[in-house]
């Protein structure tokens, strides 16, 4: 980083902080990834300097034929990781993702169906506070109280009411498998489309960890970040009857210039998602998640739903007398880093929350593995039951340091 180190010291040492902070603590947050080097360096590189409004072939600036290359590979790979029929790798994230494709199927008014935000939705799925929300009617989709499963009769009942024009399947906070044939068969009844946002679980899906909902689904959305492990990004994959439609809503619809550097790092992070070593990886993320869930459980932490089919839990931290907020401060402070989250029918507000949310992607990404899941729980367990003693803090932290050493995020990087 000589070039930022000489232009811009402050920033430079907001970078060297960032690095060390990922170096040396552990990501738990499951909608975070830790990208490989050829993903930085493709985000980081010349693409960021071009204009390509419009698709490979037929832009509206000359000089596109190399960022053509680019969109056609993340094109091409995304088509053959996900079996479907077209792909836009223009969106720059996931909401713009979801956006793209309201715009293609509803007008202003029409109802969507998606999950509840406090039972594992995601906002851009109908929340009040999101432009989903402000435009569109909304009706929302849960879990049930007992078994905190998604409500597939409730689901039923709703779009039968409510008959929406779309059903928005997936979710941000759910460790379950999703039954993507159920909601298309929900949706048939009832002349819905269905859309499947699959984000968070978009690198398992890929490699048949999690069913794929592409048979299933008229879009498909996700972001390119999360499991999947590429640049911080969005997608939208559909049926290639729907593909003009779409396209034309991305752009000129709703964006101008591509993000040219972000789509070819997606090119790059969809080869790496085709090889047999990612397949590996998401296996991995979910024994990890297990092996956390199964430890948690040990130490008499209750886990929403009794545990996890994916990448995530949510751990219900009230019988410890302790808020979501609260130990995600002392967790940070440990070297553990969390976010807070709300548990199905939380008695607590969402910025207080009575849980915390928990994924293995980043950590399965430093080549941790079970034994590894062990201790982290272990560390958790004993944060949550001393969040107040701050030497207490600090001697895990020394402890978490110690264990990220022996598993390098950016090998070539700490050798120089
Ligand atoms: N904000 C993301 C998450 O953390 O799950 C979803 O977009």
């Amino acid at each position: 980083m000589s070039f930022v180190k000489k232009t811009d010291p402050e920033l430079y040492d907001a970078l060297l902080k960032e690095t060390e902070r990922e170096a040396y603590t552990l990501e738990l947050i499951p909608s975070e990834n830790l990208v490989s080097e050829a993903v930085l360096e493709a985000q980081g590189g010349v693409m960021t300097n071009k204009y390509a409004e419009g698709y490979p072939g037929k832009r509206y600036y000359g000089g596109c034929e190399f960022v053509d290359v680019a969109e056609k590979l993340a094109q091409d790979r995304a088509r053959q990781l996900f079996k479907c029929e077209h792909v836009n790798v223009q969106p720059h994230c996931g909401t713009s993702a979801n956006i793209a494709v309201y715009l293609t199927v509803l007008n202003f008014g029409d109802t969507i169906m998606g999950m509840d935000l406090s039972c594992g939705g995601h906002l851009s799925h109908g929340n009040p506070l999101n432009f989903s929300g402000k435009f569109y009617k909304i009706v929302a989709y849960g879990v049930t109280k007992d078994k905190e499963l998604i409500d597939y009769d409730q689901m039923r009942q709703l779009a039968r009411e409510h008959k929406p024009k779309i059903i928005v399947s997936g979710a941000s906070a759910y460790p379950r498998i999703i039954d993507f044939k159920k909601i298309k068969e929900i949706a048939d009844e009832v002349g819905a489309y269905h859309m499947a946002d699959i984000a968070h679980i978009a690198g398992m899906v890929a490699t048949g960890q999690h069913p794929s909902p592409v048979p299933y689904a008229d879009f498909v959305t996700t972001t390119t970040h999360k499991t999947l492990r590429g640049p911080r990004g969005g997608m939208v994959m559909c049926q290639e009857k729907y593909a003009k439609d779409l396209d034309r809503i991305v752009f000129p619809g709703i964006q101008g210039g591509p993000l040219m550097h972000v789509i070819a790092a997606k090119a790059v992070a969809f080869k790496e998602a085709l090889s047999p070593e990612f397949k590996t990886y998401q296996e991995q993320i979910v024994k990890n998640a297990k092996a956390l869930a199964q430890e948690l459980q040990q130490l008499g932490l209750r886990l929403v739903s009794g545990g996890t089919d994916n990448h995530l839990m949510l751990v219900d931290l009230r019988s410890r007398k302790i808020t979501g907020k609260e130990a995600q401060i002392a967790l940070d402070k440990a070297g553990l880093t969390v976010n807070k989250n709300t548990i199905p029918y939380d008695p607590e507000k969402p910025f207080i929350a009575s849980g915390i949310r928990l994924g293995t992607p980043a950590i399965t990404s430093r080549g941790m593995k079970e034994k590894e899941m062990i201790q982290i729980a272990r560390w958790i367990d004993q944060v949550l039951s001393a969040s107040q003693d701050e030497a207490k803090l600090n001697k895990i932290r020394a402890e978490v340091k110690a264990l990220c050493i022996k598993f390098p995020i950016y090998q070539e990087r700490l050798e120089q």
